[in-house]
């Protein structure tokens, strides 16, 4: 069994998804694995989660993408509406779930709806399905109260559900999901070592996957390539941009020395103007007024120059400037850091966004029959 330990350096990325009947536990669970509240849950008759949920955390040395599914869909929503959230749920799993984790109630019964949806589930998505399906019994603290051991417990089970447990290969876990701090840690630590090695011994298939799977794979990956294009355009500019401003800046340097010089100029010719004038009498009108007017002229040209540089260039200048800061936080805004993945999910996470109806319109122009499968273990 894979050993796990808070230091552990990042190993690899395990995608989950949650099923289950409505309050089960799933929104629950994935936020005591997640260790923080990602997902909405609360005690409700009604579905608490209305659309699939998706976060990202890294646990354990572990980076998992976590999927919440809708326990039910209200029975008045559109067929379509269904559909495309069941396309979400799928796709934000693509290329496929390395575990699917089937959330029970302990203090619940294994009911008809359940057995039907699980197999119609089966029916659609294979036997091997139940290669990566595990199940999680929250409420164990519920159990503990009535002195139900797990072992007394499981030896208490409807035979449907022995044989549905039979066919996940007994990969359970007990959950109390009112636990927090090292209580809290160690259950997800196990459910992280069941995961690890529900992927050992899947060997190389290590992640199930099927031909929706692969559709939302290709329209994800599609997705991928444009953000990480626009990703690159974007460092691109940035690298322009930086060059751009150093450049302006080392024109403004130059300007404000040329500035001091002109200033340091006509001190000078000013200085030499009023000796000019000092000394008037003693020399010829004639060229010592033509002297005079040269500096002044000189010192009438610098002015209009110094003039020109602070009015124009300077202007201009701190004007660029500007125009290249607000552009420069525009595209930081933008730069992401995130993995170009992370925002094709994050992108499908919103409901309406375009990456999701388009991913909808591929997945459903498949063939409706085929959601069918997982239709049912979402309607539980
Ligand atoms: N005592 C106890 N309560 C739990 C446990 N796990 C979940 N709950 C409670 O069960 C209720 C339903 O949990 P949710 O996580 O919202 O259930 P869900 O499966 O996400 O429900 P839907 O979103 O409707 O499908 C909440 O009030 C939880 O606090 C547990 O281990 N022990
Ligand atoms: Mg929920």
């Amino acid at each position: 069994m894979a050993e796990l330990t808070k230091d552990d350096k990042t190993t690899s990325e395990y995608r989950i998804v949650l099923l289950g009947k409505t309050g089960s536990g799933k929104s629950t669970t994935a936020n005591v694995v997640c260790d923080r509240d990602v997902f909405c849950s609360s005690v409700s008759e009604s579905s608490v989660t209305k659309t699939c949920q998706y976060a990202e955390t890294c646990r354990f040395g572990y980076e998992l993408s976590i999927v919440d599914t809708p326990g039910s869909f209200d029975t008045a929503t559109a067929n379509d509406v269904i559909m495309k959230e069941v396309t979400r749920c799928l796709a934000l799993s693509a290329p496929g779930p390395h575990v699917f984790i089937y959330v029970f109630n302990a203090l619940s019964r294994f009911t008809k709806e359940e057995e039907d949806s699980i197999n119609q589930f089966v029916e659609n998505f294979g036997e091997r399905v139940f290669d990566y399906m595990m199940v999680i019994f929250t409420r164990y603290d519920d159990l503990q109260r009535c002195s139900t051991s797990p072992t007394k417990y499981l030896s208490s089970i409807s035979p449907k559900f022995r044989e549905f447990l039979n066919n996940c290969k007994w990969r359970i876990c007990w959950f109390d999901n009112t636990l927090s701090g090292m209580g809290a840690h160690k259950q997800v630590q196990s459910l992280l070592s069941l995961v690890a090695r529900t992927v050992e011994e899947n060997g190389c298939i290590s992640y199930y996957t099927n031909a929706l799977y692969t559709e939302a794979e290709r329209m994800m990956k599609k997705r991928e390539e444009e953000l990480l294009k626009d990703q690159k355009e974007n460092e691109n500019e940035m690298r322009y941009l930086k060059i751009r401003e150093e450049h302006i800046q080392k024109e403004k340097g130059s300007k404000e020395w040329r500035l001091k010089d002109i200033e340091r100029r006509i001190e000078e010719l000013d200085q030499s103007t009023e000796g000019k004038r000092v000394s008037r009498n003693s020399k010829p009108p004639s060229r010592c007024g033509s002297a005079e007017s040269n500096l002044e002229r000189e010192v009438k040209f610098l002015k209009i120059e110094m003039e020109k540089i602070k009015h124009k260039d300077l202007v201009m200048i701190e004007k660029q400037h500007g125009q290249i800061q607000e552009r420069r936080a525009r595209l930081s805004k933008k730069q992401h850091r995130a993995h170009p993945r992370s925002m094709a999910r994050k992108e499908l996470s919103k409901r309406n966004s375009s990456l999701s109806n388009l991913i909808c319109k591929g997945i459903v122009a498949l063939g409706k029959h085929l959601l069918t499968g997982i239709v049912g273990l979402l309607l539980l």
